[in-house]
């Protein structure tokens, strides 16, 4: 038997105790298995509603009392006939259930084996599939939400026509070649295909700019703050944290090992991570401290750069400042609670996005640091946050390779060459779309996508 075939089966619901355990089983026989299980036969019971059974382990013995409900394809998640069984949440009764149901003929799913089945029978296409996954890692409110437009088709509704236009200007290539002697008009002109083309790139290129909020709602990001010894860099950390996380104390080098809080900034999940002052130092343990903070900081996707607002800028300040002035950063001017001479009137190079003042002592100036940076991290752009913004690599892949065989379309076109040249360019941008929504990707590509996701999905 082909394994498409099989009536897959598995717990829907993690590991580990609780109220309720739901198993799965999804294929021909699904509801043959469960009716055997439950004593149920789905003539008991209307599609989609709740009913009460026992549960019978392989050898008949009722184990549980249960509900299980009967989903006929295809309208069901994955387009087969699925059975659900509602049992009491112990994994022993579980792992028990998902026995039997193997002893009656199904066979225990592989990791995304469901939406596997899904995608396969038309019920969703590769980028709902992803977000359907995204949709259950989520770690924000708004990634969630995101996560949910893609699972309803939001980049689909993005690509699926930009995608017909390639292919209807394709037939029009393909016709003015074919026909090129019959008649005089062309069904097409290099000149139309130019502005055909520069249409939809000019949509392709702002679904590309999309692609850093989505990716930071999905991925997070990692946010560092640096600066020399005893400006309030663990403090700041502290108070962000809303937890007393870092050891602060008025001995500048106080902090060695980097260590990180895990917070929102904007929706999306930032680590925030606090490192050792950047200095000189004899002391060896330290030296290695600011050696692994210079490489954190060098990797963050974003640097709160701390002075300390209190005393002048120092030498150490410029220099430290020198190390990071070329890494998206923000000028925090902190305890603004202590009167004294203003540090960042002499780092006017902090650039266009200026300094924020605060205290990491009273908390003052903290909810505009937390705005300004979550300006940076997802732009508050309301047409990227209401539709769904690309979210992978694997997307940003797909539409850069439609985007640069359409820019060569567009120069064959304008240098006169021959049709065939725009349409071979044209027919592959078309082609980097479609498997963008997974219609022409290869199976280890699939394969490879679907295994990440867990068993019973
Ligand atoms: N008044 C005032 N004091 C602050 C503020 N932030 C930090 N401090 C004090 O400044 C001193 C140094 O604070 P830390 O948070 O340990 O400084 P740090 O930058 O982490 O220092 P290192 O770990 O040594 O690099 C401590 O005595 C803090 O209480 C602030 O906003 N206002
Ligand atoms: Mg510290």
């Amino acid at each position: 038997m082909f394994r498409e075939d099989a009536t897959i089966v598995a717990p829907a619901t993690p590991g580990g105790t609780g109220a309720v355990s739901v198993v799965r089983l999804s294929g021909p026989d699904a509801f043959p298995i469960a009716v055997r299980l439950t004593g149920l036969s789905p003539s008991d019971a209307p599609p989609r509603t709740l009913r009460r059974c026992p549960v019978r382990n392989a050898g008949g013995e009722i184990l549980d009392t249960a509900l299980a409900v009967f989903f006929p394809g295809p309208h069901s998640f994955t387009g087969e006939d699925v059975a659900e069984i509602h049992l009491h949440g112990n994994p022993v009764v579980v792992e028990t259930v998902v026995r039997a149901a193997c002893a009656a003929g199904a066979v225990p799913a592989e990791p995304g084996e469901f939406s596997r089945r899904a995608f396969d029978r038309g019920k969703m296409d590769l980028t709902q599939a992803e977000g359907l996954c995204d949709l259950i890692a989520a770690r924000t409110e708004e990634a969630a939400r995101s996560a949910l437009r893609q699972m309803r088709g939001g980049i689909r509704e993005e690509i699926v026509p930009l995608r017909e236009r390639l292919l209807s200007l394709l037939v029009l290539q393909e016709a003015a070649i074919d026909f090129a002697e019959e008649d005089g008009v062309p069904a097409v002109t290099h000149g139309q295909i130019i502005e055909r083309v520069s249409e939809i790139s000019l949509r392709l290129e702002e679904l590309l700019r999309s692609y850093e909020a989505g990716r930071r709602f999905r991925d997070g990001a990692t946010v560092a703050i640096a600066g020399v010894a005893n400006v309030g860099k663990s403090r700041l950390l502290n108070r962000m944290a809303g937890e007393d996380r870092a050891i602060v104390t008025e001995i500048p080098g106080t902090t060695r090992d980097y260590l990180h809080a895990d917070i929102v900034m904007g929706g999306v999940p930032v680590a925030l991570i606090d490192t050792a002052g950047l200095r000189e130092t004899p002391d060896p343990v330290e030296r290695e401290g600011v050696r692994r903070s210079r490489e954190i900081v060098a990797s963050a996707d974003f640097v709160l750069f701390v002075l300390d607002g209190s005393r002048p800028a120092g030498e150490e300040d410029r220099a430290a400042y020198g190390e990071i002035a070329l890494l998206p950063h923000l000028v925090l001017l902190n305890k603004s609670d202590l009167a004294g001479e203003e540090a960042g009137s002499r780092f006017t190079g902090a650039g266009k996005r200026g300094v924020v003042r605060l205290s990491a002592k009273t908390g003052e100036g903290i909810d505009d640091l937390v705005a300004a940076v979550a300006l940076e991290l997802a732009p508050a752009d309301g047409a990227i946050r209401a539709q769904a913004p690309l979210t992978r690599a694997r997307h940003r892949r797909a539409v850069e390779t439609a985007l640069s065989a359409l820019s060569r379309a567009s120069s064959a076109a304008g240098e006169g060459l021959p049709l065939e040249f725009p349409a071979a360019d044209v027919r592959e941008a078309a082609g980097a779309l479609g498997e963008l929504l997974g219609e022409v990707a290869p199976e280890e590509v699939l394969d490879a996508i679907f295994g990440t996701f867990c068993i019973g999905k």
